[in-house]
């Protein structure tokens, strides 16, 4: 597998032809608007690496719109356990397929930074990269969302003024602002009685334990 490979402009067109063929106007609408916004994080906390924000976010949603058994057959073709009752968390699939798919359907994309900021792009999960930590929220705020969590998440982040911050500064505030995300994603989860992904509550346990931890604070 590629590592660090690094993508030119003709090369980024190129693969978002191919994707937006391959989607609904609605999907490409959003995922058009995560490569704006990965550019724009990715401006902040990591400039040499926006050709591969970019990559990520163009792929990151190329399976959403597959069906349910179509998910679980890629799932079980790559080997991966879809156990009882997971179809019941069944949202959480397309990231999984996605970056099963990668390697073979864009295998000039087939690059480690890429695979993982896709495959953990919806979850999150324990000890995250910047990377996937980036498009994370390049997803939850990209400027096409409208549901209130987003309108609310995208000015927390950017009412700031991050751009104005210290890089020590900046990291706190993404993490503050991630911590944020997953408490509303669960919030949201808890209130529809939906099952929670232990890699979701990993990522929110870690961030907060970091936090803690940099506080020097206990209950
Ligand atoms: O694919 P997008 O809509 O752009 O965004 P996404 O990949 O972040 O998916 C968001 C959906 O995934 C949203 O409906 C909540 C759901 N989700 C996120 N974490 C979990 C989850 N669903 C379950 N059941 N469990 C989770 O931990
Ligand atoms: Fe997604
Ligand atoms: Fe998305």
């Amino acid at each position: 597998m590629n590592q660090n490979k690094t993508f030119g402009e003709a090369e980024l067109a190129a693969l978002r032809e191919a994707v937006v063929s391959k989607m609904s106007p609605k999907r490409f609408t959003h995922t058009a608007a995560v490569e704006d916004m990965a550019i724009r994080l990715g401006t902040l906390f990591c400039p040499e690496d926006i050709p591969t924000l970019r990559a990520a976010a163009l792929l990151h949603d190329i399976t959403k719109e597959y069906d349910i058994p179509t998910q679980i057959r890629i799932l079980r073709e790559a080997g991966e356990e879809v156990k009882p009752g997971d179809e019941f968390s069944h949202k959480t699939f397309h990231a999984r397929t996605a970056a099963i798919l990668i390697p073979t359907r864009y295998p000039d994309y087939a690059d480690e930074t890429v695979i993982s900021a896709v495959r953990w792009h919806t979850t999150g999960r324990e000890d995250m990269t910047l990377m996937e930590k980036l498009l994370y929220l390049a997803d939850y705020i990209d400027e096409s969302r409208i549901f209130p969590d987003c309108v609310r998440l995208r000015g927390f982040f950017w009412n700031e003024h991050p751009e104005k911050m210290s890089m020590e500064e900046r990291l706190t505030h993404l993490r503050r602002t991630l911590i944020m995300s997953f408490d509303m994603t669960m919030r949201a989860l808890l209130s529809e009685g939906s099952v929670i992904s232990p890699d979701t509550a990993h990522a929110r346990n870690r961030l907060v334990l970091d936090e803690l931890l940099e506080n020097g604070k206990m209950d």
